[in-house]
């Protein structure tokens, strides 16, 4: 049922090239009068009916080149406007609608957050806005004329430029935007209200000069400043890294408190979620400046890659997201660490993307089809998008990748593209062929690459032996072999790199094994003694990866890799073989002398100088609950997995006891806050060892905290403290969890903070007070960033008390889903997600999930966006 296929793909036989739109805004209605220039495509037949998207429209009026349409001559239905019989000409479409952005509670289309109107578009919100062709691939000129009382809406904001303002003489005033780039209609945005803002410029390399805005609620401007420079060094990298500069006179940026994306690309006037802009030290952690750092410059990113290169259709939406994903990457490894970055987006990728991948919602990053477009702005679209862009980058060097960005927009500015066009570019540009590598869109599933290896002395040659599978998933039984880059290096018993004379069995270029069938045996010739293997350096494939390497030689690797990547994760993968055995012995340690190896690598690198402080505090988090059930597989125990890192994190704290306190002292003294790299790492490696301390679970460590907590003069600090204590439930963690609320009740982004915590408390009691919590009337049951801090966070952070064995857990979600549903699918939809790694439970658990999810079906009507994820979940 109204699953859409990218095979069946069309032009529409009549496009528009050119939107003329007045808006009257006023409380209660809006009404929109539109002017389309719609034009037949070449081959159009005639009598071809005109079909327009439309939803929750009501029509006022249609004309045709000015002249009423009678009422046979056209058709509304709840989804579209039908023309009968255009003319087989260019003609005007004219059309009144009128809209209630009030009771807009989807936050699709035109709709109030906090007094204030605002538009999302994307993917199918213009629909709701007037009737339209609602598509990517329909590029038009857009001039939008918007009307509203100039008390209520000073500020009145769309794409493009200003051209014209004015007021009337009832109190109302107008203003006129021009936006000359064709655009598709999810880029189209529109702001009134009564904003405060701060201002800035940027000239471009060209010498334009260009004004730069950030509107938000007023009193809130101090905390735009981040942002405000973020957008200046993001416009400064993309014409330094890819030549490209900005094309509008003007950049506007409006902060809203609902929102259900984080922020939105549309041209020349982003609309973000408030919490991806505000940042001061006061109510931001580093981790959110680093946010509003990455999504600042992704959507700036957008406007070459989606805005002038846009994609053909949705099947195509990676096209876009994975490109800007790796773009935003670049930048901020560029302006920060690197080998951090690479880590931190690594564990993103396999707590998040691997799980989907390894699931019932598993797609490739380019889907065939879908039932709901919503629901593929995935990880797998963003996340493993990126990846892929990342393996071009990697085989065809910055050069080379270069090379191919620069013919991807000479040959697509302006139109609307697809990953073949995008792949031909890169091919082309570089003469090489990408056919088998174009898989890795087309294809679901996270390759496993095993390995093994044998040294032969008498011969001096070594054998490495790699093997590649991916499991089916749904709707692909059968996987291809994919084109896989394997960044590598060999080591030698000292530690120095070994070079080889010759080798052969698969092609290698440089330090890069091309690795393109099911399995391949390389042999190097000229190796004087036993190499370690280091492979996929920075992680140069999303895959996962089986060695048969011991732990010692990981710990050889730990310490003598020069890939920093590999170093963390050489000792994450020793932990790991610690925890997977840990588990199955119902969540005790049982190997003293490996946690002891670990232990004193962890505390060398600590304080070594292998890496900066920031990678030093990344070595000291354990794999995540997620990882290590994901390592697991089938029937999982969270609680086994809980008390199993539980008890590692505990030895290792209680070895490294002193050596943490004694790093955590020696960087007390952080002087006045600032966002430099050297203060933000060392608050990170500072807070790693108080993390670390609070896991051995001493009252002296837990005092340490709680003082940290109250000293705090910055909500890093603060956030750091109390997340440590809440996530060991010390004893102290509600008191502090209570005081914490009492001093940001007023302050929305930083309660979401006190939301995801409490709902993130590894105890019985948390349910209960999750619940209580949501059934406060005063709980803002309408706001995505308040509903996912808390059920999100209980859902998706809180691995035992989810799967709570009794099943309460899991009702309480699907009891949630089905109220929200009713007011906002999409943030119903996400919630629902958690549910993908159900089958993956032990017996008890399995079956009350499935319980729980089976009631969500036979509750009621769903919407299609919770409906499809529910009915996936469950095939
Ligand atoms: N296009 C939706 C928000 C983003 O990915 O930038
Ligand atoms: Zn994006």
């Amino acid at each position: 049922e109204h699953t859409i296929f990218l095979k069946d793909y069309a032009p529409t036989p009549y496009f528009i090239d050119r939107v003329e739109m007045e808006v009257e805004i006023a409380p209660e209605k809006s009404v929109i009068h539109s002017l389309l220039h719609v034009v037949p495509r070449e081959g159009t037949e005639p009598g071809t009916p005109l079909v327009l998207d439309g939803d929750e429209l009501l029509l006022n009026s249609v004309a045709i080149d000015g002249a009423p349409l009678g009422l046979l001559a056209y058709e509304a239905t709840p989804s579209s406007l039908i023309i009968h019989e255009p003319p087989l000409r260019r003609f005007v479409l004219e059309t009144t609608v009128t809209i209630e952005p009030e009771k807009n509670t989807r936050l699709m289309g035109f709709y109030r957050s906090n007094g204030t109107w605002c538009t999302q578009c994307e993917p199918e919100g213009f629909r709701r806005i007037t009737y339209y062709l609602d598509r990517p691939d329909n590029l038009a000129t857009f001039n939008v004329t918007m009307i509203a009382d100039k008390k209520l809406a000073p500020v009145l904001l769309a794409n493009g430029n200003p051209v014209g303002q004015g007021d009337f003489e009832d109190g109302k005033h107008f203003a006129v935007w021009e936006d000359p780039h064709p655009k598709p209609s999810y880029l189209f945005a529109m702001v009134a209200g009564d904003l405060g803002s701060i201002h800035d410029s940027f000239t471009t390399s060209s010498g334009k000069q260009v004004a730069l805005a950030i509107y938000c609620e007023h009193g809130k401007e101090d905390r735009c400043l981040y942002a405000m420079d973020a957008l200046k060094r993001s416009m400064a990298w993309d014409e330094r890294r890819f030549g490209l500069e900005y094309d509008l006179d003007v950049f506007n940026i409006v902060a809203v408190s609902d929102f259900n994306f984080g922020a939105m690309e549309n041209k020349g006037l982003n609309i973000f979620n408030d919490r991806l802009v505000f940042a001061i030290p006061e109510t931001a952690t580093d981790a959110d400046y680093d946010n509003v750092e990455r999504v600042i410059a992704h959507e700036y990113f957008h406007n070459w890659t989606g805005d002038r290169v846009t994609c053909r259709d949705w099947f195509q939406l990676c096209l876009k997201e994975g490109l800007t994903v790796y773009r935003d990457q670049e930048f901020s490894s560029d302006e920060r660490s690197r080998p951090v970055k690479r880590i931190e987006d690594v564990r993103l990728l396999r707590s998040a993307q691997f799980v989907e991948d390894a699931g019932p919602l598993a797609h490739p990053p380019r889907p065939d089809h879908y039932r709901e477009i919503n629901n593929f702005y995935t990880t797998t679209v963003y996340e493993k998008g990126a990846e892929v862009v990342r393996m071009l980058a990697t085989m065809l060097g910055e050069a080379g990748f270069r090379k191919g960005m620069d013919l991807y927009f000479e040959r697509h500015d302006g139109q609307a593209a697809t990953i073949e066009d995008f792949i031909a570019a890169f091919a082309d540009a570089n003469q090489v062929n990408l056919d088998q590598f174009i898989h890795w869109y087309l294809q679901a599933g996270t390759p496993q690459v095993t390995v093994s290896d044998s040294y032969d002395a008498a011969s001096q040659t070594y054998r490495l032996t790699l093997e590649q599978k991916t499991d089916p998933t749904p709707g692909q039984p059968e996987k291809q072999a994919m084109l896989i880059p394997v960044k590598f290096g060999l080591i030698g018993p000292n530690g120095s790199p070994m070079s080889w004379s010759k080798v052969s069995g698969a092609e290698v270029k440089g330090d890069l094994i091309m690795f393109d069938t099911g399995k391949a045996e390389l042999t190097f010739e000229g190796i004087a003694n036993r190499p370690v293997p280091s492979l996929f350096r920075e992680f140069s494939a999303p895959i996962k990866l089986t060695t048969s390497l011991s732990a010692e030689d990981q710990l050889f690797l730990a310490r003598h890799d020069s890939d920093p990547f590999n170093r963390w994760q050489a000792l994450q993968t020793v932990a790991t073989g610690i925890l997977l055995d840990a588990v199955k012995a119902g969540g005790r340690l049982t190997d003293e002398g490996r946690v002891d190896a670990l232990a004193t690598a962890l505390g060398e690198t600590l304080e070594g100088n292998s890496g900066d402080a920031a990678f030093k505090a990344l070595t000291l988090a354990m794999p995540t609950e997620d990882n290590i059930a994901q390592a697991i597989g089938t029937d999982v125990d969270p609680q086994a997995i809980h008390d199993a890192r539980s008890a590692l994190r505990k030895a290792i704290s209680n070895r490294l006891h002193d050596k943490l306190l004694a790093v955590y002292n020696a960087l007390a003294d952080q002087g006045p806050f600032s966002t430099a790299q050297a203060a933000t790492q060392g608050r990170s490696l500072r807070n790693a060892c108080l993390t670390q301390l609070v896991a051995g679970g001493t009252e002296g460590a837990y005092s340490l905290a709680e003082a940290h907590y109250r000293t705090a003069t910055n909500m890093t600090d603060r956030m750091a403290a109390l997340a440590a204590l809440v996530h060991a439930n010390a004893p102290v963690a509600q008191a502090l969890l209570g005081d914490f609320r009492t001093l940001y009740t007023a302050d929305p982004l930083v309660l979401d903070k006190w939301l995801s915590l409490s709902a993130q408390v590894p105890d019985e009691a948390t349910l209960d007070r999750v619940k209580a919590i949501l059934a406060d009337p005063s709980f803002p049951r309408n706001n995505p960033n308040r509903l996912r801090s808390l059920v999100g966070s209980f859902a998706n952070a809180n691995p035992v008390q989810f799967a709570r064995p009794d099943g309460s857990g899991f009702r309480f979600v699907t009891e949630f889903v089905a109220d929200v549903d009713k007011r906002n699918p999409q943030v119903a939809a996400r919630v629902l997600t958690a549910f993908r790694i159900w089958r993956n439970y032990e017996p008890v658990r399995r079956a009350e999930a499935e319980s729980a999810l089976k009631s969500l079906a036979e509750s009621g009507s769903l919407s299609r966006n919770t409906a499809d994820i529910l009915g996936r979940t469950l095939a």
